[in-house]
């Protein structure tokens, strides 16, 4: 395993972490496990307007929202009904090699950027068990990711994430602003029907 680069306190980033292989392997099981819990649009709170990122999850604990109650997690998807479907064992394998926490992740939120899909600058404070790290996992097409300081939006700094690699941000960096400005449309074909996926991965309640 390589060594990360530290982007800024707390803030790790391996390039390419999983090969080529590995990610091929990692997107047939993604969309095959998405069959039992299909991709959808969640929805603002209040407003319900529609994320242009399609999202489902896997683990304990999916993240989802809609106008009537907000932000939050599931135990089961919204449309189906069922329980989410298992995290992949790369997946947690990857968690134990770069987190640096006790305990295993219990959201994995798949995020599916198509047609200009984007997120806007936000942070992650859903979670109660926020001494844990949050670890990204990049799949297919290329984007512009921008992160900034713990507090104020204007220091913000932008890298490129390209497919296979992975990012954690803990500590100093669990609560940072950040979002995906850009996707660059076809600069990967390892996703059937283009785009982008990138995996979330989360603890959301504290362990023991
Ligand atoms: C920095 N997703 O789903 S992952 C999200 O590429 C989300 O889909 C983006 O932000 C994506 O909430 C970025 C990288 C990431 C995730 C969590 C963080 C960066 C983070 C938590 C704190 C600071
Ligand atoms: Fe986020």
């Amino acid at each position: 395993m390589s060594k990360p680069a530290e982007l800024a306190p707390g803030v790790r980033h391996w390039r390419h972490y999983l090969d080529a292989g590995r990610q091929k392997l990692l997107v047939d099981e993604i969309f095959q496990l998405a069959k039992d819990a299909p991709f959808y649009h969640a929805g603002m709170p209040r407003t319900g307007q529609r994320l242009s990122v399609e999202m489902t999850n896997f683990g304990k604990l999916g993240w989802y929202s809609d106008a009537a109650k907000g932000y939050r997690y599931e135990a089961r998807h919204p449309l189906t009904g069922a329980t989410w479907p298992p995290i992949p064992a790369t997946v947690l394998a990857t968690w134990e090699e770069t987190a640096g926490y006790p305990a295993p992740p219990e959201a994995c939120l798949v995020n599916l950027y198509r047609n200009g899909a984007r997120m806007g600058l936000h942070r992650d404070q859903d979670e109660e068990a926020l001494d844990a790290p949050v670890l990204s996992i990049s799949l297919g097409d290329h984007a512009l990711f921008r992160f900034g300081a713990a507090r104020a939006r204007a220091s913000s700094r932008s890298i490129g994430l390209e497919s296979g690699d992975v990012l954690v941000f803990g500590g100093p960096a669990r609560l940072m602003f950040h979002g995906i400005d850009r996707v660059y449309t076809a600069s990967s074909t390892l996703i059937p029907g283009g785009g982008r996926i990138n995996l979330t991965l989360r603890r959301v309640t504290r362990p023991g």
